[in-house]
């Protein structure tokens, strides 16, 4: 599993920046308006968010649910494991850019568990599917 910025970027000639700021419509975006995006451009700008890579996981009741994560993007992010029924079976970890990281925990019960970044949620969020064993 990788962490990663989906980034993209144009030039206010082109095409004007949006009307409404990104970042207060979701913490998980984040805009650079001209002017900020790039000092030498002031048409530059630019709007990214952050994702778990893959972000959907199927597994059967009763597995160990094991994750190496990569954390390509963003400086830090504070991650956490959320059983189906709200309870952290992973306390919150604060994660850095260019480390790896393991977690590993068992899939006791039936449903979602969340992997989510408090920084970056909802978009920095990954679903692990636990479907019965047969
Ligand atoms: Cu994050």
């Amino acid at each position: 599993m990788t962490v990663l910025e989906v980034k993209g970027g144009t030039t206010a000639d082109k095409l004007a920046p949006p009307p409404v700021n990104p970042k207060d419509l979701s913490k998980g975006y984040d805009f650079k308006a001209p002017g900020d995006a790039d000092k030498s451009n002031p048409q530059r700008w630019e709007v990214s968010s952050y994702r778990f890579d893959p972000g959907f996981v199927t597994v059967r009741q009763g597995d160990t649910v094991k994750f190496t994560v990569f954390v390509v993007n963003g400086d830090e992010h504070h991650v956490r494991v959320n059983d189906p029924d709200g309870r952290e079976v992973i306390a919150e970890t604060k994660w850095n850019r260019g480390r790896e990281y393991q977690l590993s925990f068992v899939a006791k019960k039936l449903g979602t568990y969340h992997l989510t970044c408090s920084d970056h949620a909802p978009t920095m969020a990954a679903t692990i599917l636990v479907l019965p064993r047969k």
